[in-house]
């Protein structure tokens, strides 16, 4: 992608409506802009970005068996008298259509996964099913904030499970807890299992994941274990599950299992939050399957919910430094930013377009500024994008046959050439 032919609005100056550093930077590398209050078009650069967390999303629950699909935003409000929760509070948005009749715009979706499955699963033998989509939601959050991190329109990955037994269901609920540790680790994030309050989705056990920073809106405890579990590459799944952690609403002081000495306080990002539900809407909905001995079961279910567009802006927050983002490879939305120094000069011209192609060719993502500017305003645009790497073609260096390569998180520089350059970013 040429920068001359794309749409990149920066920001040199933090904007004043943003409290927290991921939501300057999002706008800053314009990435988001908002529409109105905590809904935010998705530019670009910032779609690159949600797009690559979707993958590595899919790829992991795709891992797991779970099998996608994707159910409307609109929602009728019957199947929320149903099941009796006749809405979502005061975060309900309703509307109305020609017929009056009123819909909703889906804040989650056990209602209408459970008309899906009573409708069209009949036996036991179709179970274990779990179905997962991404799809935006709406919640009428009283205080959005923080840009993207609490949004009222925000895009969720939602999954939802239906089982012929507890064990069953436990199972999958653990097998979800072991791929949403791989799927934040991908992206770079360190997040803590936490037992939470089921809140509004109900049922009888939760697990909320929480990414940790001081920004984060989430109280929690912890046993001072997770942070050596954490900080390895591969999380230790089954060493996690034996600690003690909380969400402040379910922390206990007086019946707390760790010592005081080794437990710790923190703040936190919900990223994700998982629920075994039991059969509080298969019973309700009337949904039911034949079981192995000819008797009606009504399914146990769970459901497993990740905040796509806030891991956005979580990711940013956990690793940034002052001149801008720094984006894993994972998520990154473009691997490399080829920086022409001097456009308009033939020998530097070459150079840039050459590497552009062949890393194109060799299918890299690239950023190619091509435009009239400044050096220092191009440098500072690639440290405020956060591209995992930046080749500077310079006059000097191009006469001499090199290309300045930098490492957008060490920082590391090396004056190479072009040829080993592409090895280094191709990992060669
Ligand atoms: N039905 C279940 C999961 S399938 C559910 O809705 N769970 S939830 O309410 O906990 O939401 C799942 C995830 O969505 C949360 O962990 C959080 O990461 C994200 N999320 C929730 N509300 C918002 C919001 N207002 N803005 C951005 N992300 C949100």
């Amino acid at each position: 992608m040429r920068s001359s032919r794309y749409f990149l609005p920066v920001l040199k100056e933090d904007p004043s409506e943003a409290q927290v550093v991921s939501h300057k930077l999002m706008l800053r590398a314009g990435m988001i802009r908002q529409l109105s209050a905590g809904n935010y078009n998705w530019l670009p650069l910032g779609l690159r970005v949600l797009r690559n967390i979707q993958q590595i999303i899919r790829e992991e629950m795709d891992r797991t068996g779970a099998l996608e699909l994707i159910m409307p935003t609109m929602q009728p409000i019957e199947l929320w008298q149903e099941s009796g929760r006749g809405g979502y509070g005061a975060e309900t948005l309703k509307a109305v259509d020609r017929h009056e009749r009123t819909l909703i715009y889906g804040p989650t979706h056990e209602e209408v996964i459970t008309d899906i499955f009573r409708k069209n699963v009949k036996s036991y033998r179709e179970l274990p099913l779990n179905m997962y989509q991404i799809q935006w939601k709406f919640r009428d959050e009283i205080r959005p904030r923080f840009g993207v991190m609490r949004g009222r329109e925000f895009l969720m990955k939602d999954s939802y499970s239906f089982h012929t037994d507890k064990a069953s269901a436990e199972e999958t609920y653990i097998n979800m807890y072991r791929a949403y540790l791989r799927i934040f680790s991908r992206m770079g994030l360190k997040a803590i299992p936490v037992q939470a309050d089921t809140g509004p989705i109900g049922g009888d056990l939760s697990h909320e994941f929480q990414v940790l920073a001081e920004t984060g809106e989430s109280a929690l405890y912890y046993d001072k274990a997770f942070e050596a579990l954490i900080a390895a590459d591969q999380p230790d799944v089954e060493a996690m599950r034996k600690l003690y952690s909380a969400a402040d609403e379910k922390h206990d002081a007086a019946n707390c299992p760790v010592k005081p000495e080794n437990l710790k306080q923190g703040r936190g990002i919900e990223v994700g939050h998982i629920f075994y539900l039991g059969t509080k809407y298969s019973a309700a909905m009337g949904a039911k399957v034949l079981g192995a001995d000819g008797k009606e079961v009504v399914p146990e279910m769970g459901c497993y919910g990740i905040g796509v567009s806030r891991l956005a802006g979580t990711i940013i927050e956990a690793s940034h430094d002052k001149s801008g983002i720094i984006w894993p490879e994972a998520v990154a939305p473009f691997k490399v930013g080829v920086v022409n120094l001097r456009q308009g000069d033939e020998a530097c011209d070459r150079a840039s377009e050459e590497m552009y192609k062949k890393l194109e060719t060799a299918g890299v993502t690239v950023l190619y500024d091509d435009r009239k500017e400044s050096a220092g305003a191009k440098f500072a645009t690639m440290d405020l994008i956060g591209l995992p790497w930046q080749a500077a073609f310079g006059p000097r260096g191009v006469t001499a046959g090199t290309v300045e390569l930098k490492n957008r998180k060490t920082g590391e520089k090396h004056e190479i050439s072009a040829e080993a350059a592409m090895n280094k970013i191709m990992g060669k």
